[in-house]
């Protein structure tokens, strides 16, 4: 047995038991209500979830099973995953053990390679990513194992088995994805004893002369891998893995909903952006230029991508921590220049519209420009790489659902005709 799953067997019947006498004493307490307005207006504010894993306070950003973000940057993906997963940090036996783990599921079936092939070149990266995990779905022990009738407390073992089979293979098919859409050459094996996220980086086959490529890598899977539960891709995640569709289904599922530009594809829209603004002025503009651009994207009717949160109201600290690897690392790229222009002019006009709640950057205003500052230009690419990232968080909320046996997802909706009865 691995020592995750020993780690897991020891907490989760004292979590299940808790939550169960949790809901039988206070099951009938108000804790949120629903206004018209968050009806309306996709349910902003409701609250209606439970998610453990990790947590966003407006005021402060991310943190993981109470650590905040900034405490976890020289972490690994896999630590932040055993401590998304188990509420700890592991000890460096544990660390070892997991990374053994997954190098031995690293293998991907040949019938993953057979498909990526067959697709027309001119595909989304995001569509063909989706699609090859999905694949995949014929591997579910989780299915099996509920085909042979397991009992619902053990839910959450083949849960874990398959979240940690989809997880040592997802960074290998994003980077099969990457050389494929780009005519690269031919894939390139996962190395044997190197951590997840510098292996990523060295299936894309990026030069890395200095390491500074994996050290990015990391810090990109670890900034990316959760971001609590009501956004739409660890969401819809939850609520397809709700039906106990296995996780392959709730996995794609999530990513098809990270596809969006409002959500994953907005670091695609992002440098989509700088690109457009360095086109228009021949360059990097003056700042006045640059006011003057981002008025004329908001008076066309578009957002500006990388701005706005649904939770966040202050600069997203996984946009910080990007900017201050780019700085430490000494990154001489006018993409990543312009990323920090902009954060000193878009705010200012963006605080000046009344209906917009955050004007301050989310993520994907700086991690295309940073990742694009280190020869991955291809920005219909980044989506995937946040893809790769996010199935940390998605697994890790998935296996915990599990564990507390959390029944279906059923929402009740209503007609206008009712809604307007309600409110009368
Ligand atoms: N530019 C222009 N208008 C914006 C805006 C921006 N960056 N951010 C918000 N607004 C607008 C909204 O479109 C909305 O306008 P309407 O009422 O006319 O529809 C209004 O301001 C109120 O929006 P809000 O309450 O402040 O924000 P929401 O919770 O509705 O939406 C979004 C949050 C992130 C979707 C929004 O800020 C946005 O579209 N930002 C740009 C896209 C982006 O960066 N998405 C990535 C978010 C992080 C993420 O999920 N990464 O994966």
């Amino acid at each position: 047995m691995s020592l995750l799953v020993e780690a897991l067997r020891k907490k989760i019947p004292a979590y299940r038991d808790t939550i169960k006498e949790f809901g039988k004493t206070h099951g009938e307490k108000e804790i949120s209500k629903v206004t018209v307005g968050a009806l309306l207006g996709g349910q902003r504010g409701v609250l209606g979830l439970l998610c453990d894993t990790s947590l966003v306070p407006p005021d402060k950003g991310l943190i993981i099973r109470g650590i905040p973000l900034m405490d976890l940057v020289d972490k690994l993906p896999e630590e932040t995953l055993w401590l998304l997963l188990t509420g700890d940090l592991p000890t460096a036996a544990e660390l070892k053990d997991l990374q053994a783990d997954l190098d031995k599921r690293s293998k991907v079936p040949e019938y993953v390679w057979k498909m990526l092939e067959a697709f027309p070149k001119d595909s989304h990266p995001m569509a063909v990513f989706n699609t090859l995990i999905l694949a995949m779905e014929r591997e579910s022990k989780f299915r099996a194992r509920y085909d042979e009738g397991m009992k619902k407390d053990v839910y959450w073992e083949p849960a874990l088995e398959d979240s940690l089979d989809i997880i040592a293979k997802i960074h290998t098919i994003g980077a099969a994805v990457y050389r494929w859409k780009y005519d690269l050459g031919p894939r390139i094996d996962p190395k044997p004893g190197l951590d997840w996220g510098a292996n990523y980086a060295h299936m894309m086959g990026i030069k890395d002369p200095t390491g500074a490529v994996a050290r990015l890598m990391r810090l990109y899977m670890v900034l990316h891998s959760d971001h609590e539960g009501g956004n739409v891709s660890a969401h819809t995640s939850h609520c397809v893995a709700s039906a106990l569709s296995d996780p392959y289904y709730a996995i794609s599922a999530g990513l098809n909903g990270l596809a969006g530009p409002l959500h994953g594809l907005a670091n695609q829209e992002c440098l989509a952006w700088l690109e457009m603004v360095v086109k228009q002025f021949n360059g990097a503009p003056t700042d006045e230029q640059l006011d003057k651009f981002a008025r004329e994207t908001l008076d066309s009717g578009r957002v500006i991508p990388g701005y706005g949160h649904a939770v966040l109201r202050i600069t997203d600290p996984r946009f910080i921590a990007f900017r201050k690897f780019g700085e430490k690392e000494g990154l001489k790229s006018d993409v990543f220049k312009l990323a920090c222009q902009v954060y000193d002019v878009v705010p200012k006009i963006l605080q000046t519209i009344q209906k917009i709640k955050d004007p301050w950057p989310n993520v994907d205003a700086m991690s295309g420009s940073l990742i694009y500052g280190y020869g991955i230009t291809q920005a219909q690419y980044y989506t995937v790489m946040f893809g790769v990232s996010r199935a940390l968080g998605m697994c890790s909320q998935l296996v915990m659902s599990r564990a507390w046996n959390e029944p279906i997802e059923r929402p009740k909706s209503m007609t206008f005709e009712d809604l307007k009865a309600k409110v009368k």
